[in-house]
């Protein structure tokens, strides 16, 4: 099929909590050629705890994107997958006007989940969606606004996850898509469907809930008005995979016995698997069961990961010091660890705000000295992380009861080296890292297989045809299985002392 003049050309947007990047790429001779378009950033509104996802200035920034996209001479024809983070969603009126910008998952007023669970124990909805508990997954963000927000909650007639939100305002088209309705915990793990029962438990209102649809099952025109203003013809957009960490694990070479390691604003830390697994050990270690672009199951846990050292970041360049990625783990490479730790997970580095006073408290409550140097800050935070993996790569091969052999890191932490090595050492397993981009390359793949240009079984062969992919062998296994036991031991001295 050639889409424009001879290419096939696929359009990818894809939106973190941190940054949007919109990507074109050209499939040719079974191999992904793509190059950045557009890339955006501050759609967060409102302070540190009252966040709102800005959607117009996501709408706008889109349209900038397509009109570049224009500008490269790409008119027509043009395929386009959109996928976000999960959770959020916004709120159509019964005219189908948004009610107000959807809260952030950081937002504090998402903090009270026994609203829920005084109806619905958690284990019941573990047994029921399988997914893990995080105070800000859908069901209890539904639940937080019908009761503080009531006339909000009147006014609202349909329910839509981000990535539906925004092919709402681009198509003009409502459904929600499998993958990303899999992060919400009101979706049944069996029936791939809602679940009308904690639905109508919840005494919520059915009509929020609009028709769930697989990746690659609908494809919708870009909306006449839009498509005028932009000056394009015949485009549409495919509901790819439309839950990001979904897209990432599809754009990942990932085969049997092999886990993924997604390292944007979280990590997140799973396997594939064809059935659901809930056991005794997946809900005691709050492992999730999410939606796979092909109907199976992503087995994983949320770390909060990168997050730390994003926020870190803004904190130094508040005090005017110019900080780059790469020079900075290029110098903490060079420096000696201290081996001192932080817990990644632990609650007072779930909001955003002056995260290296955070770190500082963490290391106090801890006994541990005091950091004020960024690269010091930086190899705490990147040793912590990998230490964290490792602990919860050795839970995850519990749960399911197999062998994990490679690990695959993927996202823009696999672009850093010494946080592959260190990952690598900490877990004692061969870490591959690439794509960077897995999230827009499954967005695209998913695009590929939607339009029937690729196969299932093709898909890993062109991304290995597509990136190249790096392999880092475990080193210093005796230094590192040191610091696992010392990590381990801080984590549980601040446990025992914030409870
Ligand atoms: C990652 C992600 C996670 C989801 C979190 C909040 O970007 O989508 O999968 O748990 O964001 O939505």
């Amino acid at each position: 099929m050639n889409l424009q003049d001879g290419k096939n050309t696929l359009v990818t947007i894809d939106l973190g909590a941190g940054s949007g990047r919109i990507m074109l790429y050209d499939y040719i001779n079974e191999s992904l050629k793509h190059q950045e378009i557009h890339r955006f950033s501050k759609y967060v509104v409102g302070k540190a705890g009252s966040e709102t996802w800005d959607i117009s200035k996501i709408i706008k920034e889109i349209k900038v994107g397509l009109l570049k996209i224009k500008k490269a001479g790409y008119q027509r024809n043009l395929s386009i997958g959109i996928d976000t983070w999960g959770v959020d969603f916004g709120l159509l009126d019964k005219k189908g006007n948004l009610i107000a910008n959807p809260f952030h998952y950081r937002n504090k007023i998402f903090s009270n989940t026994r609203q829920v669970h005084d109806i619905i124990t958690f284990g019941d909805l573990y047994q029921r969606t399988g997914v893990q508990y995080m105070k800000f997954n859908t069901i209890y963000q539904i639940v937080t606004i019908k009761n503080m927000y009531p006339e909000m909650y009147e006014l609202a007639d349909r329910l839509l996850l981000i990535p539906d939100l925004i092919i709402y305002f681009l198509t003009k088209e409502i459904s929600t898509e499998y993958t990303v309705a899999s992060t919400t915990g009101l979706l049944n793990l069996n029936k791939k469907d809602w679940d009308w029962e904690i639905i109508d438990d919840l005494s919520l209102k059915r009509n929020l809930f609009t028709k769930i649809i697989m990746p690659g099952e609908k494809k919708s025109f870009l909306d006449k008005a839009i498509s005028n203003e932009l000056g394009l013809t015949n485009c549409f957009i495919y509901s790819v995979a439309s839950h990001d960490t979904a897209s990432a694990v599809l754009g990942t070479p990932l085969r049997k016995n092999e886990a993924f390691l997604s390292c944007g604003t979280w990590s997140i830390l799973g396997v594939v698997e064809n059935k659901p697994i809930i056991n005794q050990s997946a809900i005691e270690n709050n492992f999730s069961n999410e939606g796979n672009f092909d109907g199976n199951q992503r087995f994983l846990k949320n770390i909060v990961g990168f997050w730390i050292l994003q926020e870190t970041k803004r904190d130094w360049e508040k005090q005017n010091h110019i900080l780059k990625y790469e020079n900075i783990t290029k110098k903490v490479a060079r420096i000696n660890s201290k081996n001192q730790y932080i817990d990644s997970d632990a609650d007072i580095f779930h909001h955003s705000g002056d995260m290296i006073s955070k770190i500082n408290d963490y290391l106090k409550i801890t006994n541990q000295k005091n950091a004020d140097e960024i690269n010091e800050l930086v190899r705490i935070i990147l040793e912590s992380l990998a230490l964290n993996f490792n602990d919860k790569c050795v839970l995850l091969e519990e749960t399911i009861n197999k062998r994990i052999d490679i690990i695959h890191i993927i996202g823009g932490g696999a672009k850093n080296e010494v946080f592959c090595q260190f990952t690598a050492n900490a877990t004692g397993k061969i870490v591959y890292s690439g794509p960077e981009e897995a999230t827009a390359t499954g967005n695209a793949i998913m695009q590929l297989l939607s339009m029937g240009l690729i196969q299932k079984n093709e898909v890993i062969k062109v991304i290995e045809n597509s990136f190249y992919i790096k392999k880092y062998l475990p080193q210093n296994r005796g230094q590192w299985k040191t610091k696992i036991k010392d990590y381990r031991k801080i984590c549980e001295l601040y446990n025992s002392k914030i409870t």
